[in-house]
This record gives C-alpha cells, structure tokens and sequence, in this order.
C-alpha cells in the first residue's frame, strides 16, 4: 500500500446534536457554537464543516454588510486556533421559500432565493478560506411524480449550478447525493448521477462531490465502490464516513459500528486511491444516539476516528499479495475468510 500519508478529521456543529427527532423534543441541554467549536479543538481535529448559516447565525435576516462583518470575525476566530474550514453549505431546506424545492421549486421566486443564498454562501467560503461548496440536494426531487417535470428540474439544476461557477472563478461544487429524505425521490441520487449532470454544466471541472457512506447504503450501493467510482474521475473533493442499518431512515451511527467490513472495504479504497493526498478531509457525518449523556456526548465522533484509524492499520497490514493470489486462483471462499480472520485479529 502506497498511500501512508497522515488522514485529517474533520466534523460539523451539527454532529454534536441535542437528541431532537422527528418524534421528540431535544434530550441533553442545547450547547453554544463556542462550546461545539472548543470541543473540536480539545479533541484534535482539524477543520470544520459549515451551513452558511452554523457560521453566521440568522443569516438571511442580515444586511450583506453584517455578514461579511460575522464571516470574517470567525474567520479569524479559527485561525486563532488553526482550525480550518473545510467547505460551506447553504442550508436550503429550512426556509419557507424552499418548501417545494430550492432550485427546482416550481415558483421562480424561490429558485430565485436559492441561486442568491448559494452565491452569498459562496462569498462565505471564500471569507473562510475554503474553495468547496457542499450542496446537499434535500429538496430537489418529488414526493409527487407529476408535480414536477423532472427534465425540467434538470435545466433548472444545471442553471443554478451555471450561476454558481460564474460567480466565482476558483469555486468548486461538490455535490453530495442521497437517494431518498426528506424527497420521496431525489433528482440526483447517487455520485453517478451527480457526475453526469456535471458535464452539462459550463465548468464541469469544478463540479464534482461527496461520498456520504449511509446515503450510497439507502440507494442500494456499496459506499467502497462508490468512492472508486468517484476518485476514478478526480472527483472525490470531500468524504461523510458513518454507517446505516439497511434501507430505512437516515441514521448517522458511527462509522464502522453495523458493518466492520464495508468500514474496511472503504478505508482501503482510499488507501488505494491515495484520497486525503490533495488536501481533503475525512469527515465525520455522525450523530450521537438519542440515549446518549451529556457527558459522553463527543464519544461519537472519537468513536468514528478511533475506528477509521485502527482500519487504516488493519489496511496496511493486510497481505495483498495473498489476497491477489487467492483472487487469481478464483478462490473467494479463502479470500472471504482471509477478510474475516484479518478483521478478528487472526
Ligand atoms: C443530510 C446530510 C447533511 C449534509 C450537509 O443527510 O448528510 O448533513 O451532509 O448539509
Ligand atoms: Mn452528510
């Protein structure tokens, strides 16, 4: 294995979560940014992911002018503790003009407010001194099939997408697919799809995305070859590792904990692949169970870090060679348990 380089880690404000579900109320006091923001540091990681909004609170009840005033405040902020920010995301599913959609609502207005919370958010990457923009598609797709034309969502996408790059030269967007909620159907429910509908656009160099494990789990994919699929066209610009209990609703378990081995099948593609070399981050989409204590409430996180770097151990020291020859032999009985004694310690 070529790769030896040291991995980054990385998470967002809304990893600490308080414990709220759709079926209940919050479960452990609700923390500042400040506190989540210290905790990161406290505990070694590297950088921060954030909703334009996690870094400017209320922002669209803000004059561009406190915003700017806001980003760069934080900014220094986070140098102050050489924390980087490693992508912003506009926050497009909370506002009551993203009822219907965001770039794909049927009202222009709305599509309108999306494409301008994208740019401002834009902007806010470049006060914090990160050119990836994450653009989680939450309500771009139909609970309704014949509320919306889909080819015509798809011209909508690409126009807003369009916007974006001509917004600003040095930007990249990375899209980050899920297949299934809060939409029925997602317009772009895989990396396949994300990278198809990259050609369309003006730039298709800058637009790329973002493997999350648990989101490739709910389409049916294997998240492993997903990220081979994506580091294949250089493409791979920032990585949600956690893990998903098999086709229901969006669980965010730390990374590892339901399936070891689809976590060691990952952590060797990027091994393979050399993912971490130009700079990218392995985050952490992760959030703490709802049973969880206040006092045990980053063990999610150091949980997920934990695993990631013991299978990077268990990567490097597992005998391709063997494996190879196993493979050519056609023996995958042996090769299946050669995997399962490497993971049991034998
Ligand atoms: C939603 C999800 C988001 C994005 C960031 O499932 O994963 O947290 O990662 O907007
Ligand atoms: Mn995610």
């Amino acid at each position: 294995m070529a790769n030896k380089h040291p991995y980054r880690f990385c998470f967002g404000p809304w990893n600490i979560s308080e414990g709220q579900d759709p079926y209940g109320p919050t479960t452990r006091p609700v923390q500042s940014f400040d506190w989540k923001l210290a905790q990161l540091k406290k505990h070694g990681f590297e950088a921060m992911m954030f909703h334009d909004d996690d870094a400017v609170p209320e922002i669209d009840s803000k004059p561009e002018s406190q915003i700017r005033k806001e980003a760069k405040e934080l900014k220094k902020r986070l140098n102050g503790l050489g924390i980087a920010a490693e992508m912003v995301a506009p926050r497009l599913w909370f506002a009551p003009q993203t009822i219907d959609g965001a770039y794909t609502s049927n009202d222009p207005k709305c599509r309108r407010y999306a494409i301008e919370r994208s740019l401002r958010s834009i902007d806010l990457a470049n006060i914090l001194g990160t050119d990836i923009l994450v653009l989680w598609l939450a309500r771009e797709g139909s609970y309704i099939r014949e509320s919306k034309d889909a080819g015509r969502c798809l011209d909508y996408l690409v126009e807003a997408l369009d916007q974006m790059l001509a917004h600003d030269k040095r930007i990249r967007l990375a899209i980050e697919p899920k297949p299934n909620e809060p939409m029925d159907h997602a317009y772009l429910p895989t990396i396949g799809h994300a990278l198809a509908v990259a050609s369309l656009t003006r730039d298709s160099k800058r637009v790329g995305c973002l493997i999350e494990s648990a989101h490739a789990i709910l389409a049916g994919l294997d998240p492993a070859d997903e990220i081979d699929f994506a580091m294949k066209f250089g493409k791979l610009w920032s990585l949600h590792l956690n893990d998903q209990n098999g086709l229901k609703y969006d669980q965010d378990r730390p990374f590892g904990n339901v399936s070891l081995r689809s976590a060691f099948d990952q952590v060797r593609v990027l091994e393979r692949t050399g993912y971490g070399t130009n700079g990218e981050y392995v985050c952490f989409d992760v959030h703490p169970f709802r049973t969880t204590k206040p006092e045990h409430w980053m063990d999610h996180l150091l949980n997920s870090r934990r695993t990631f770097l013991r299978l990077v151990e268990k990567v490097r020291s597992f005998d391709e060679k063997a494996a190879q020859k196993l493979a050519a032999d056609r023996d995958y009985q042996a090769l299946d348990q050669m995997v399962i004694d490497h993971l049991l310690g034998r």
